[in-house]
């Protein structure tokens, strides 16, 4: 129950109002080695909840299958989501696979979660990911902190004009 508060007073409140063109379209994945699903499924309607249309591909989603979807959607933003501890190897593998899509090389793509298998991912593998193409990463280190950082992260991004033909 304390847990529960906790977590609710370090959430941003929700701007239900988000302006049309403020409104992205996120991909929401998990990683491909990584089962858990309760974190997507509180991301997804977090973001939601936050005024964006959100795509979810759930868990153990191979590289590929998120390549295609980004091909697919079109997304304005990529969230990964990994709590397993394997964030680290799986989250360089994905954005490689990513940012080889040379038409998709401005997509701010972001990664957080559980990051390390001791509970966090040391800063040294934070620059990594950073270095290999992400845009963010949001370490669950227990702090609270993650979601008001995402929600800033997103607030700098505007939607981008979507190419006719392609889903809002
Ligand atoms: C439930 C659970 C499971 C269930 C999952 C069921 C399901 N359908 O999801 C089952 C039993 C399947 C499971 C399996 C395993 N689990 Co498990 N599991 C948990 C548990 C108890 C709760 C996770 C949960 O649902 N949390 C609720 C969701 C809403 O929150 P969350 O996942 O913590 O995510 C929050 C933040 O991290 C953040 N966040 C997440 N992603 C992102 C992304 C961005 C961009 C941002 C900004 C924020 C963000 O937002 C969320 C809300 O605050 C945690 C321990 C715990 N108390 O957290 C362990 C835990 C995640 N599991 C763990 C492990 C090790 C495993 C296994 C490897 C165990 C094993 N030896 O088999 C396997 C993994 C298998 C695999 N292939 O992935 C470890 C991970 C350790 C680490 N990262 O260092 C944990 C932390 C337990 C522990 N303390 O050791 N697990």
């Amino acid at each position: 129950m304390t847990i529960i508060e906790d977590r609710k007073h370090s959430i941003p409140s929700s701007p239900v109002t988000t302006a049309p063109e403020q409104r992205l379209t996120i991909l929401l994945t998990g990683t491909v080695s990584d089962a858990h699903t309760w974190n997507l499924v509180f991301l997804s309607m977090l973001l939601e909840e936050w005024g964006h249309h959100v795509v979810v591909l759930s868990a153990c989603v191979p590289e590929q299958e998120v390549v295609d979807a980004c091909q697919r959607i079109n997304p304005d933003l990529i969230v990964v989501s990994s709590v397993n501890g394997h964030g680290y190897p799986d989250g360089l593998r994905l954005i490689a696979a990513v940012r080889e899509l040379r038409d998709r090389s401005a997509l701010p793509v972001v990664i957080g979660g559980k990051l390390g298998i001791a509970g966090d991912c040391d800063a040294t593998r934070t620059h990594a990911l950073m270095a290999a193409g992400y845009d963010a990463v949001f370490d669950d280190i227990g702090d609270g902190t993650m979601l008001a950082s995402l929600d800033g992260f997103i607030s700098r991004l505007h939607a981008r004009p979507r190419p006719p033909g392609l889903p809002s």
